[in-house]
């Protein structure tokens, strides 16, 4: 399909320069191709070209082109090709995979190939020996240090845009920004960095991964030993599964995450009315993912003490309170519950603790429960006013 693409832009071409030569013999062919091939070109520039078939000839040449390398294919520029036929601007757009420098330099943008970067140009490799480009050095404010594949480059440069396109949020909107830090943090930056070669740690991995979007898409090139080494099926069942991958994402950061993190907002900027420390936040629903937006939030609101517990109903109605842990993948707390109480249960840990109706605080104490919301708070309280007699009872 792509190839047919390609060789019926380059016939196009062809027909109409010998057509065209013979009508204006003037002018050389360079010049007519340099004419022909600039997007701004109109209908009355080309009014040689009189028939009617002529004329959709013309206006197959303003069709825009994305060019990348053809051979095999990656994850990153699969996916910058992806995002650009979201676009407006190339919806419709025509993929030309080659390295042929003559057809790149008549494409309107041209990603991974060509050993340029310009965007003013629409230029987006990031293979050549001077570019060492991150989104942090590009966009300082931003703080991901990897270095941009094509996928990264273009997502920099037409993420909002793209999104925009996608959600129907407006470019300058908060939201929006949120998702788009988000989906390159947790989509985009990971192909870069699998482009480029950077492992995720250091030393030996303990197994290997071998499932990731880019492998994926690294198994739908030809193998070694097919008789057809032909990647243009290939190249376009990647692109369909990166982009039913990328919105399906998107999708689920829009209408399941965001919402969990305006709820965990509220509730973070209301958390003076739960307890006077603002060190306890209160969800009135239960199930709502708090951690990871906790502790974004808490460094955008500048939350200066620490918030420490987590109040919230359970399926049966019951209150639990839960430990803020010191770290997204650990297992440590800020502040865990009690150490008398942990392991103990109903009638035995209200009376140690004297709080009616307690129902259990887990052996590691990073959960308890009550059955009203004020006995999970005297839990949480009664542990924070240990906390400051003796600091050192703090994590566990
Ligand atoms: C112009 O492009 C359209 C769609 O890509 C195609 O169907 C049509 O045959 C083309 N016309 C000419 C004259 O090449
Ligand atoms: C890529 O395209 C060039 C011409 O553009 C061709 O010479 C080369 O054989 C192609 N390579 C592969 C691997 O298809
Ligand atoms: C201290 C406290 O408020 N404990 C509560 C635990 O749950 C029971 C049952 O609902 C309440 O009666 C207690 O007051």
């Amino acid at each position: 399909m792509w190839r047919f693409a390609l060789n019926r832009s380059t016939n196009i071409f062809n027909r109409s320069l010998n057509k065209s030569a013979t009508v204006l013999p003037p002018l050389n062919s360079q010049s007519i191709l340099v004419c022909l091939l600039s997007g701004d070109i109109t209908r009355t520039d080309l009014s040689f070209m009189s028939s009617p078939a002529k004329r959709l000839r013309a206006e197959n040449m303003s069709v825009k082109k994305i060019g990348t390398h053809n051979g095999t294919f990656h994850c990153d520029e699969v996916l910058a090709c992806f995002f650009l036929r979201q676009l407006p601007e190339y919806k419709d757009a025509e993929i030309i995979r080659t390295r042929d420098p003559a057809l790149l330099s008549e494409c309107d943008i041209v990603v991974d190939v060509g050993g340029e970067f310009d965007p003013k140009k629409h230029r987006y490799d990031h293979h050549q020996r001077t570019f060492s480009e991150s989104y942090h050095s590009l966009c300082p404010e931003k703080p991901w240090v990897t270095k941009l594949s094509s996928a990264g480059l273009v997502y920099l440069h037409f993420g909002r845009q793209l999104l925009a396109q996608l959600t129907q949020l407006k470019e300058d909107n908060r939201q929006l920004e949120v998702l788009y830090d988000k989906l390159y943090e947790n989509f985009v930056e990971e192909v870069d960095a699998v482009d480029n070669g950077i492992s995720q740690c250091d030393g030996e991995a303990r197994y290997s991964v071998s499932t990731t979007l880019s492998s994926r898409v690294g198994h739908l090139n030809p193998r070694w030993n097919s008789k057809s080494q032909d990647t243009e099926e290939g190249f376009k069942k990647a692109m369909k599964m990166v982009g039913e991958e990328f919105l399906d994402r998107l999708d689920f950061y829009r209408s399941s995450w965001l919402p969990a993190r305006e709820v965990v907002e509220k509730a973070i900027k209301e958390r003076n009315q739960v307890d006077p420390s603002g060190e306890v936040v209160l969800f009135s629903q239960g199930g709502c993912p708090w951690k990871e937006h906790l502790f974004s939030l808490e460094k955008e609101l500048q939350v200066e003490t620490p918030i420490k517990f987590i109040l919230y109903p359970d399926q049966n109605g019951q209150w639990r309170v839960q430990c803020v842990p010191a770290g997204l993948n650990t297992f440590q707390n800020r502040l865990s519950l009690l150490e008398e109480w942990r392991g103990v249960r109903d009638e035995a840990l209200s009376k140690l603790s004297g709080i009616k109706d307690c129902i259990f605080v887990h052996a590691s104490g990073f959960i308890g429960g009550n059955k009203t919301q004020e006995g999970a708070l005297e839990m949480a309280r009664r542990t924070l006013q240990a906390a400051a007699q003796s600091p050192a009872n703090g994590s566990s």
